[in-house]
């Protein structure tokens, strides 16, 4: 059977929600397409022990309404998962979202009809949905990668995906339960499960670096607080790198003595949070600076961890401070004194296979586990789009056209798949900024697009080639003078074998993002998409 509909959205985290919730309320005909079986995309799968945000909550969360944010009561600075839940069931009961989308529903292709002008949208269940504008919404941290270990598949204990967590969390306490991967997945499982599992072992390949979240409770006078100042916080992350409200500076390393350099650092290490990547406007650019920070960090490591062995395996070395997804933790290194807690160093000693009882290193270390949890990451920023078959106009797939690395206009169109947006989407700012409000530019930029061109009587939404390559070089451009590109990580596409690397995310910040989004969508986005 084929259902129609103007729009069809895909996805149901923030992106999805604040889509469906702001065509609907353009008057357009949309429906929502969720693989989960309810509202809250990353945040209902990762719904593993420790999963929490790492973005102040006040900021994180929907600036759209303002009932919304004068009703809702954060409890903690960093908001843990199941009170991210209980947010979006808030904003789900005031908006009344959850009943515009098919849940359960997994989108297996989507192709265009050059003749009809629209797209059909067909699932794993071969449901058919046909509407004029189809909208990615599907995260750019959704697709989990599946690790190439050699015998996972023979594992005859439980093997559990950090993101894929099962409803009920298994008894640990009684198990011997390892864990592959120290990103900031794995570190919010370790530092969890730590004083819990009866044993832990950790198989750590590159090492992270962590910095204290110092989380706190959230009073009702502090919350009273923040919402008398709401329309202040918001346009403060409006107007910022990052969407949100970190301090950041404009003061160079060098412009400091070594002593004001030493007092900040710690001073920032005590504030916690990501304080230590705004003390320093080069910690990015400049190496020398990069060097220093890090060697602060990796000097905490040490005063932390009892066992100077163990301490110099957790330190990150061979890669820039912040140029790969730096953690917030609380109490991760001091995880590493437990007597039950054990760090495996696979960089020294690689995973050779997995027995169906044990994970087998390179030495012959067998480590015999009941559990064996995966926190080995994503098919980041593009994964999620790569795994659907979507056919734009003359046949050309999106897997094709981004075989050589993902190519979009602001990340929120692709040239030659018409009426087709993204949200939060690939050489956009993405997961460098704060991914709700980024979200929320997108939504109202590509709704205007749409009302732009139904108020016109349009039948096709395309980019201009020119505009889209215009926006690529400058997100090239950016990258130049960047650390980041320095590190093998998902930020870069590395951690996928095979997937094209380099860094696919706009650095000039959400501020310079925003702009463009405006400058794109002015004069009825006459200079930036084509209307026919
Ligand atoms: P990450 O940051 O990609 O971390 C994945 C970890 O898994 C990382 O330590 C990897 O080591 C490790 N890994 C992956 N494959 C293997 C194999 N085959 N063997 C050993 N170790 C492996 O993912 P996260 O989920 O922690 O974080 C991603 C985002 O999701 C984050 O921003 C959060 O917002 C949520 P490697 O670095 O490859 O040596």
């Amino acid at each position: 059977m084929m259902q129609q509909f103007e729009v069809i959205v895909i996805g149901g985290g923030f992106g999805g929600m604040y889509a469906v919730h702001s065509l609907r309320k353009a008057g357009r005909k949309v429906r929502g397409i969720e693989a989960g079986p309810r509202l809250g995309g990353v945040w209902y799968w990762n719904k593993y022990p420790g999963a929490r945000v790492d973005l102040p909550s006040v900021d994180y969360s929907y600036a759209f309404d303002d009932a919304i944010q004068q009703e809702w009561d954060w409890t903690e600075q960093f908001a843990a998962q199941p009170e991210l839940l209980r947010y979006i069931d808030f904003v789900d009961k005031k908006l009344s979202i959850s009943s515009e989308f098919d849940f359960n529903t997994t989108v297996t292709d989507a192709l265009w009809d050059p003749g009809q002008k629209n797209w059909i949208i067909t699932t794993k269940t071969d449901n058919k949905y046909q509407a004029k504008y189809c909208v990615f919404a599907t995260g750019p941290i959704s697709y989990p990668k599946v690790p190439r270990i050699d015998g996972l598949d023979d594992f005859k204990g439980q093997i559990i995906y950090s993101s894929r967590w099962p409803d009920c969390d298994p008894d640990f306490t009684k198990s011997a339960v390892g864990v592959i991967g120290t990103g900031s997945t794995g570190i919010q499982i370790i530092q969890s499960l730590g004083p819990i599992a009866k044993e832990l072992y950790v198989f750590q390949r590159t090492p992270s670096f962590s910095m204290p979240m110092r989380n706190v409770k959230l009073t009702t006078s502090y919350m009273k607080e923040v919402k008398k100042h709401y329309s202040g916080i918001r346009d403060a992350a409006w107007n910022s790198a990052v969407g949100g409200t970190r301090p950041q500076t404009t003061r160079s390393f060098y412009s400091l003595t070594p002593e004001q350099r030493q007092q900040l650092l710690e001073a920032s290490w005590e504030q916690g949070g990501l304080a230590m990547l705004g003390a320093f406007r080069d910690v990015l650019t400049n190496k020398s600076v990069n060097d220093a920070v890090a060697d602060f960090v990796r000097s905490k490591i040490d005063e932390v961890v009892d066992n100077p062995e163990v301490a110099e395996a957790l330190k990150p070395r061979g890669y820039p401070i912040f140029a790969r997804r730096p953690c917030l933790d609380t109490g991760y290194y001091e995880t590493y004194n437990l007597p039950n807690v054990h760090l495996i160093d696979c960089l020294k000693d690689p995973i050779r296979t997995i027995s169906d009882t044990a994970v087998v290193n390179d030495s012959g270390r067998e480590t015999q586990l009941d559990y064996l949890i995966l926190a080995t990451g994503f098919d980041a920023l593009t994964g999620a789009m790569t795994h659907i078959n979507i056919n734009g106009s003359d046949g050309r797939n999106l897997k094709d056209v981004w075989n050589d690395g993902a190519y979009s206009f602001l990340g929120t169109m692709v040239s030659g798949f018409p009426n087709l947006f993204m949200t939060a989407g690939p050489n956009g700012p993405s997961v460098l900024a704060n991914l709700i409000h980024t979200n929320e530019v997108d939504v109202d930029w590509i709704v205007g697009a749409i009302q732009t061109a139904e108020r016109k009587g349009m039948q096709c939404v395309t980019v201009k080639k020119a505009c889209e390559d215009e926006w690529m070089s400058r997100v090239h451009d950016l990258t130049l003078g960047s650390l980041i590109p320095q590190a093998k990580t998902w930020w870069t596409n590395s951690n996928i074998p095979g997937k094209k690397e380099g860094l696919t995310m706009f650095i000039g910040g959400f501020l310079e993002y925003r702009k463009a989004l405006e400058r794109a969508a002015g004069q009825d986005y006459k200079n930036s998409l084509l209307m026919e």
